[in-house]
């Protein structure tokens, strides 16, 4: 993406929140943020060529909610360098071919999230793209906690075309009940960036409510895809430590 300048230094700050501290003050669930990201013009091109080229093709999964038989109120697109599916929401999103567009935004977003973070290794080798058409696609609670994405995954989410609300609240009670008091309320504009990590996955949950009018709205959430071995490992011990007992045996279904 020629137009896109990897001029991470003339970027404005990438903005660190807590949202939640652990006994000794130290922060263990943070998001990052920035407004404006990208230019308006990036954005405007990076918009255009996602929606409208021929370089990937959205789908609508197809779920099971209280017996009945409907799809995800949202359009989905799923790249991974390595041609890796993503098990999701009890369906299996087949990997589409990395593209160029897709690898320039991927290296700038991890060239600044890394030099935030003093980490110059960050890459992302998955990106979940999705596509709000309308107000009332949204997505619901959930948190990006699927075993291969590691323990602490840093995940990048980088907002094209409409404003659409962001909340993160933490888990405080069983069945997932939410901290509704403490949550934080984002509203994610055309060339925003906003990252999670630390526990943000374990901990709490994040998700893009209906609204009422909104422009189409394309969403790329960027994530590292961890060594088999560290994961099925991991999965086989990991206790959910909020809703106790395994959290494997219970797919946390993403509406
Ligand atoms: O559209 C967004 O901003 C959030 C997307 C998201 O939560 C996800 O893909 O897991």
């Amino acid at each position: 993406m020629a137009e896109i300048s990897s001029g991470i230094g003339s970027r404005p700050e990438l903005v660190w929140e807590t949202l939640k501290s652990g006994a000794d003050g130290t922060s263990i669930a943070t998001v990052g943020y920035c407004e404006k990201f990208l230019t308006r013009e990036e954005a405007d091109r990076a918009f255009e060529e996602l929606d409208g080229g021929t370089s990937i093709r959205w789908e609508r999964i197809p779920i099971k909610l209280w017996g009945k038989q409907m799809v995800q109120p949202r359009d989905v697109a799923f790249f991974n360098k390595d041609g890796k599916s993503y098990p999701y929401s009890a369906s299996v999103v087949l990997s589409q071919n990395w593209f160029p567009k897709l690898d320039a935004l991927e290296k700038l977003v991890s060239g600044y999230v890394g030099s935030s973070l003093g980490r110059d290794d960050l890459t992302f080798d998955s990106i979940l793209c999705n596509r709000y058409n309308s107000g009332s696609d949204h997505i619901s609670p959930h948190a990006d906690d699927d075993p291969f994405w590691g323990k602490e995954p840093v995940i990048a989410s980088l907002s094209l075309g409409g404003t659409r609300k962001f909340n993160v609240a933490e888990v405080v009670g069983p069945g997932g009940k939410l901290d509704a008091r403490g949550k934080r309320e984002y509203a994610l504009g055309h060339g925003s960036l906003l990252v999670m990590m630390g526990l943000t996955q374990e901990t709490c949950k994040h998700w893009v409510p209906k609204t009422k009018d909104a422009d189409p709205r394309i969403n790329l959430t960027m994530r590292t895809w961890v060594a088999e071995e560290d994961y099925v490992r991991k999965k086989k011990k990991k206790k959910d430590p909020v809703r106790g007992g395994s959290r494997d045996a219970k797919r946390i279904k993403r509406v």
